[in-house]
């Protein structure tokens, strides 16, 4: 019997010098910040799994029972037949379960943590033997134009973006982003999750679980940046700190510094006060209308929408 394998593509990296140029520029910003991107090592990675089993992080669970509920309309959106494309594929279990219903021609996979992939993407193999599936290694932040020629010319595109990912960037930066989905999707379009503005209190505690296990997401990035910078953080000098920003409606992930400190790496260094914050992450809400907007500015039209009974995440099918 012969068996299909999955494909791995590692796309372009961007030099690691410029990377490393950025990551310094962003601790020496006052306000410090450092890219979320940076979150997503082999062990970030299982924390953020970990982080949607809690009771406390809604989105996963809350947009998994839209899709249970509203799968076959979507199917009968997206139609048979499509090269699907999801982008942040981690574990792929949100693709897994939608693949029955969508039956694609190709599912390619695509996320910043190559080797994470490959394990997902060998037991996705094993339960759909038959699939097409091709995996590519590639931080898509800052765009998301997929290598030349794993979109076949005649294929119909269909992007697959769940679990609010969008809402790590910008409104301006989310728009050109999906302008940047929009023109490799033509004819198909594009399946989106979004989380939805709502109380306080429950943003707040999403992002701030009884476990401590975001706060562990959050630390982990100084060990992960240790590594890839070369910078010297000592993660127990530092504080978990979560907050929504209304004004912004944001959630913020901060990490504050327990007492006055130095982090040093090769050719420099930055000192930080006590209580003086480095800015980790950026988690927009939104509303439908403002979403769906947002959409139409991008190019995407025939939009539809649905929405969890309690209306705190919403899924959204764009025509491209
Ligand atoms: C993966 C960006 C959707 O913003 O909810 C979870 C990341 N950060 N808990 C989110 C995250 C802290 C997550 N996204």
């Amino acid at each position: 019997m012969s068996r299909r394998t999955p494909r791995f593509i590692q796309a372009h990296q961007p030099d690691s010098h410029d990377e490393r140029e950025a990551a310094i520029a962003g601790l020496r910003r006052t306000p410090a910040e450092a890219s979320p991107k940076y979150f997503y090592d082999r062990l970030g990675s299982h924390l953020f799994d970990a982080i949607t089993e809690l009771p406390e992080y809604y989105p996963t669970r809350t947009e998994a029972a839209i899709f249970a509920a509203h799968g076959a309309a979507m199917a009968s959106c997206v139609g048979g037949g499509a090269v699907f494309v999801d982008l942040g594929a981690g574990n792929c279990a949100k693709a897994a379960r939608l693949l029955p219903l969508l039956d694609p021609a190709r599912y390619i996979a695509v996320d910043i943590s190559a080797d994470y992939l490959q394990d997902s993407l060998l037991q996705l193999q094993r339960e759909h033997p038959a699939l097409d599936i091709v995996g590519i290694g590639m931080d898509f932040s800052t765009s998301p134009a997929l290598p030349a020629g794993v979109i076949p010319s005649d294929a119909r595109p269909v992007f697959f973006y769940p679990g609010s990912s969008i809402g790590n960037f910008t409104p301006a930066a989310a728009e050109s982003f999906l302008a940047g989905v929009r023109a490799q999707a033509a004819g198909g379009g594009l399946l989106i999750g979004v989380d939805l503005v709502k109380p306080r209190t429950v943003l707040e505690a999403a992002y701030d679980d009884a476990l401590g296990v975001t706060a562990a997401f959050n630390l982990n990035l100084l060990r992960h940046m240790n590594r890839l910078v070369g910078t010297d953080f000592d993660p127990t000098a530092w504080r978990h700190v979560a907050l929504f920003n209304e004004a912004e409606s944001r959630i913020e992930m901060h990490l504050e510094a327990r007492r006055p400190l130095a982090v040093r790496w090769a050719g420099g260094e930055r000192s930080f006060a006590a209580g003086e914050r480095l800015h980790t992450e950026n988690s927009y809400k939104y509303t439908t209308g403002s979403f769906d907007a947002l959409l139409q500015r991008a190019g995407f039209h025939h939009n539809r929408c649905w929405i969890s009974p309690d209306r705190w995440f919403a899924v959204f099918w764009a025509q491209a």
